[in-house]
Formats: structure tokens, sequence, C-alpha cells
């Protein structure tokens, strides 16, 4: 079919499924008239469309086949080596109100905002494909999914969005008269003038990740890479799902969800948030060193929390993929993603050997006498740069793990028992501690801080506050983020269903520089006593942090522990604290009014505290 959009150029366009809701289709035609594409594809989400795209990306150069035998079904791309992380310096939360947006993030006056991007999507389709990507975020259908639709010119960012979501016809379904759904906007930014050779990875050094919250709305222009393309995923799951949750009463979590089993037959559920790259996934597929308990897998990085209709607090994972940090996933650390990613993968920006197959650092202890880097480049274990970059990715279906739980897609969620907030902290923060109660549990998420990795731009290795671990995701004002859990708390608590909440460390340093404690496998230790607690069968001191395991409680030599090293995990430092303390004030000052009462009254009982 071919079309005269608004005195524009020509296009074809397979015709827009019978399925699609009048909205949708206006809104496309309008999209296209926008960014004048040569053609529309609408997405059904079959295989044979994902291998079409994938075999057109191997012909472009996008994509490079593994050596089938042993990675079947697997790919490699190489992005532009400027276009390999998250730009938070280019997102924006354009709310209509300043105040809205907090100072944590960039904001922009949306009208404004709405010109310059008006400009800047004018022709940028031109000389390619507009795919529209309709997608659910949680199991088709579930009363706690939410819909969008994703227009895009990059046929990675529909596979990559076809693996991390329910995508095509089933999703587009989903979108009635009656029923809300985001649209998102997503652009590489390079078109194509007639005739002009295409680059294997097209960006822009322009870019921008828009959302407007109050209208829901995602635009996206000038990369490719992960949450800046993949909009399902960062930008709508917890910027605009924060925003939408804040109106609606529930919470979009930058959250790992685990089923947990005790040696007694109990199940556990668990989220537990991390800011990005502090081993999210590692620890959503953990393999417990103590045998009797069972951990599966829900989810490794967004979850959606809603009181249910029995007053408890109940969580879906509303993705149905993993796009995991692939160095540092090895045998040793994460034997389970290993196993997971030996076919149907794409990798991004990992290391190529000389058969064909795909090595990060951290994969094996040895790395192998020849590679081609994540650039393309010949690479020897002497050469001075990592083979894959620090933030290459593996994408790669949720159901290929083999320890995702049964109910890891159940409609109605599962009902959760235990909260945790973890960070990187060399220092100051034990190993566990759990929180007197729901306010002091949203004290410690709102303090949360974090040394910097390489998930986003930075320096590495520099502290910074990360609330919640929601610093770069949060669509609404910190402030009013903080206030919200306080106040679904607050209705949990009235009927005595309140989750607990824990904070955890699995990176304290001795001062030899060294990690103390061993971390992974062992990491089960410290989640059987949060979980025992729970049950009421761990007993607790209480120090000025919140509880602490009591002696004995946590059997520390089974993991390879002396007593020193268990104590320095646990040493209450009244110094260095009472130093973090004050920054924690002038933290809490940056926020000016938006700080709830319940914030501060906890800040002031920690200082009364480490008197
Ligand atoms: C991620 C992140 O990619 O948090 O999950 O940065
Ligand atoms: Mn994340």
């Amino acid at each position: 079919m071919t079309a005269t959009v608004a005195g524009h150029r020509t296009y074809s366009a397979n015709p827009a499924p019978a399925a699609a809701d009048a909205r949708v289709v206006a809104w496309v035609e309008r999209m296209a008239a926008l960014t004048q594409p040569d053609q529309i594809v609408w997405c059904d989400g079959s295989d044979e469309e994902r291998q079409g795209l994938i075999d057109g990306l191997v012909e472009a150069g996008t994509l490079t086949q593994l050596n089938q035998d042993k990675r079947p079904g697997s790919y490699l791309a190489r992005s532009h080596p400027d276009d390999v992380a998250r730009v938070e310096s280019r997102t924006f939360i354009c709310s209509r109100d300043e105040a809205d947006a907090g100072p944590t993030n960039n904001w922009a006056d949306p009208t404004e905002m709405r010109e310059t991007l008006d400009d800047l999507f004018d022709g940028c389709m031109r000389g390619r494909t507009m795919y529209v990507v309709p997608f659910s975020m949680g199991p088709v259908g579930s009363p706690l999914a939410r819909v969008g639709v994703q227009v895009t010119d990059s046929p990675y960012v529909v596979i990559s969005t076809g693996t991390m979501t329910r995508m095509g016809t089933q999703a587009l379904r989903q979108i009635t008269p009656n029923n809300a759904w985001v649209p998102a906007v997503h652009t590489v930014g390079a078109p194509l003038a007639p005739g002009e050779e295409d680059v294997a990875w097209p960006c822009s050094d322009t870019k921008y990740i828009v959302h407007y919250p109050e209208d829901r709305e995602i635009w996206s222009y000038g990369s490719a890479y992960g949450g800046n393309a993949i909009l399902a995923k960062k930008a709508f799951a917890l910027r605009i799902a924060s925003a939408i949750g804040r109106d609606e009463g529930w919470i979009a979590a930058h959250m790992l969800l685990l089923k947990v089993t005790n040696p007694r037959g109990r199940v556990f559920h668990v989220a537990a948030a991390f800011p990005s790259a502090c081993g999210k996934t590692n620890f959503a597929m953990l393999q417990p060193s103590i045998p009797e308990w069972k951990v599966e897998t829900i989810g490794d990085d967004i979850a959606w929390l809603a009181p249910g209709a029995d007053g408890r607090l109940r969580a879906i994972n509303p993705e149905a993929g993993f796009f995991g940090v692939a160095p540092g996933t090895g045998e040793d650390t994460n034997p389970v993603a290993v196993d997971m990613l030996k076919r149907d993968v794409v990798f991004t920006n990992v290391a190529l050997t000389d058969d064909g197959d795909v090595w990060w650092e951290g994969l094996t202890e040895e790395p192998p006498a020849h590679l081609t880097d994540w650039r393309g480049n010949d690479w020897t274990p002497d050469s001075p740069t990592p083979a894959a970059h620090p933030n290459s990715r593996f994408t790669v279906a949720a159901s290929q793990c083999s320890t995702i739980a049964d109910t890891w897609d159940d409609p109605a969620g599962v009902p959760i028992d235990a909260i945790i907030f973890g960070g990187r902290r060399a220092t100051n923060v034990p190993l566990v501690t759990e929180a007197r109660d729901w306010e002091h549990g949203v004290y410690l998420g709102a303090t949360l801080a974090s040394e910097r990795t390489a998930a986003a731009e930075g320096t590495v290795g520099e502290l910074r506050r990360d609330p919640f671990a929601m610093l770069p995701f949060s669509g609404t004002h910190m402030g009013d983020h903080w206030q919200h859990w306080l106040n679904v708390g607050a209705d949990l608590d009235r009927q005595g269903e309140a989750p607990a909440i824990f904070q955890v460390n699995w990176f304290r340093k001795g001062e030899d520089g060294k990690f103390l404690w061993p971390g992974f496998a062992e990491n089960a230790r410290v989640l059987a006593w949060i979980l025992d607690r729970v049950d009421g069968r761990a007993s607790y001191t209480d120090g000025p942090l919140g509880r602490m395991p009591v002696d004995g409680s946590i059997n520390y030599s089974a993991a390879g522990m002396t007593r020193d090293k268990w104590d320095a995990l646990f040493e209450v430092n009244q110094e260095s604290l009472q130093a973090e303390a004050v920054d924690t004030s002038r933290f809490l000052a940056s926020y000016g009014d938006a700080v709830p009462e319940a914030v501060h009254a906890q800040h002031e009982e920690l200082l009364k505290n480490l008197n």
C-alpha cells in the first residue's frame, strides 16, 4: 500500500492490523507524517518476523552471526563507540511544573521541548523503515500490566523489544477505546539521503530521551543503545510508570524479584533494589551455598508493586527478558546465566573469539590468547583496554533461565514478604540490617548510596546517592516518590501486611582494600537470615543503624570467614558514620521541603543514635 501523508513524500505501509485501535492508527499516521519513513511495518511479534529482521541486520553488518555449533541462534552487535550506555545528561522529565520533576532530574518546559523535538524529528526517518512495535509490560491481560506502542527506525531495537517484552499483535489487542496506552517515538536520528549507504550502527551525536509524565509519552532521539532506545524498559516501566503508579496507588520499582523456599517448604517472595550494575542479575539467579534453601528467579531489574485485594503487596516483573551486563558473569559468579546464554542471545559490545564465539572479562579466569575486541580491533591479554566494553550486554528471553519460577508470569503477581535495599559500599554499611519499621525502611531506601559503575556516564568508583536505586529512573519528584512509598506502606501496615525491609551490602572492604564477604552463592546465608526474621525464627540485636543478626544466627565460618572479618562487616565506626550523616543532612536539604516529615524524623533518630 502506498499513501501520501500531509503533502510529504510517499511511503508504503503494510496495512494496520484489524486489531489496531483507531487512536493508534491515527497516531502512527501522525508520526509517519512527521518523520517521513520510506515504509511502515506493523510488527506482529512472530518468529518469522524476528528471523527476517535478524537476517536483514546481518546483511547490514549490524549483527554478526556467531558460531552456530557453539552459540546456536546467537549474534553479536557492535555499537558505535560513542553509543554505549544510557545518557543521563540527555534524559529529560518534561512535567508541566518544574517542581514535579524535582532536583534529581533534568527538566525542560514541555511546550519548548515539543518544539525542539518537532524540528529534530522532522524527516528523521527518511530512507528508513518505521516499525510499529506494540508491547505489553506484564503478562498480557493482567490487571497489573500496562501497554505501549513504540515506533522506531531501528530493527535492532525491534528485536530487542521483542525479547524484553510481550511484543506483537496480542499486545496490540489490549489497546481498546477505553484502555490507556503509552506512545513512544524513537529514531536513531540518521536519515539517509537517496542512494546514501547506511552504516552498521546508525546514531547521532545529538541525543534526547524525553518523557512527558502527564501525557504518558516518550520521545527518544539519536541512540540505539539499551535504555536510551528500548523505551519499554527504563523510560516506560520506570519513569512513566512511576508517574502512573503515583496517580493510581502502585509503585514502579527498580527491583529484582525472587521466589525463595525455606527448608520447611515455606515460600517467600523478595523484592530487592540495587543501583545499576551492582550484581542484580547475579543475585536474581542465586545458587545458594546452603542447598536446603531454594532460590528461583522472577525478575532481574524492574518490579511493579501494587497492594492487592488481600491487603498484601503484590508484584509482577513487567519485562519478559534480561538485558544484563556481561562482564563479571562467569561460572563462579553466575553459572545460571552462563547456561542461559548458550543459545538464542543477542550480545552487544562483547569480544569475539577466533572461532566465532563470545568472551568478556570474567567469563573465564584465563582470557583467550587472541580476540577481536568490542570495537572490532585485534586484542591480546597484553592489550591496555578491556576486550568487552564494561557495559556490554546480553539480551535473552526470561524463559531461557533455568531458575525461572513457575509463577514468574502469574497475572496476579506474587505476594512480597521482604524488601531489600543494597548498594556498593566499601565502608560504613553493614552486611545486613533490618529496618525497625516501614518508615525506617523508607529512610534506608531514600538515603541509599553506591559507588558508580559503568552502566551510565560518569567517574567509576565515585560515591553517589541513589535513592531507591531510582536516581536516573524516576519520572516524578524524588520526594514525592518517598511520600508515595510511605503512603502505600501506611495502608499495608493498617492491615498488618507491610513487608519487612532490610539493607544489605556485599561490597564492604577491609583495611587491605579487599572485599570482606565472599558474596555470590554465600549471599544466600544473608537471604536466609532475612527470611528467618520474617518467619520469626532469627534473633537480632538493636544497633544505631537498625537490627543486626545476633552472634551465631549466620554461619559465617561455613562461608570461609574469620571472626575478625565478620566483626569488620558489622563494624559501627561512629566517626565515619557521623561524617556520612552530615552528608546525608546536606543531601536531604537539597530536596528542600519535598522531604517527607517521616524521613526527617528518621534522620533525627539516626543522629541521636550516633551520639
Ligand atoms: C540497567 C541499569 O541497565 O540499571 O538495568 O542501568
Ligand atoms: Mn537496572
